[in-house]
């Protein structure tokens, strides 16, 4: 079981479309919160931004991994078997709606 610490969310998403579109949320009744963070390193020193939207190119895809983009989850409503789904709806700037599972790992997976 995973305790409440907050978690990073990563993805790759893939835009079919000719046109480039943008990741403006996740959500989930898993936590509380669930905010889009961009981690930038400068030298030794990493902090996390909040983004207001991260850009899929054009039949491109955008990887959010460590290091980079990541959905911050925070405020675990009941605790979360580690191998285990959850139901995560991501939004998009042009309003469209996608709902995936995203697998719950430890920090170390
Ligand atoms: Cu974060």
């Amino acid at each position: 079981m995973l305790g409440d610490v907050p978690s990073g969310g990563y993805f790759k998403l893939m835009n079919m479309s000719d046109n480039p579109v943008g990741f403006v949320g996740a959500s989930t009744d898993a936590f509380g919160m669930n905010i889009p963070h961009q981690t930038q390193t400068n030298g030794s020193i990493s902090k996390m931004i909040m983004v207001d939207k991260a850009t899929v190119p054009a039949t491109g895809t955008l990887a959010f991994a460590p290091g980079g983009y990541h959905v911050m989850f925070e405020m675990m409503r009941k605790p979360l078997a580690v191998g285990s789904t959850i139901p995560v709806t991501f939004t998009f700037s042009d309003g469209e709606k996608i709902q995936v599972r995203c697998v719950v790992k430890n920090a170390a997976g």
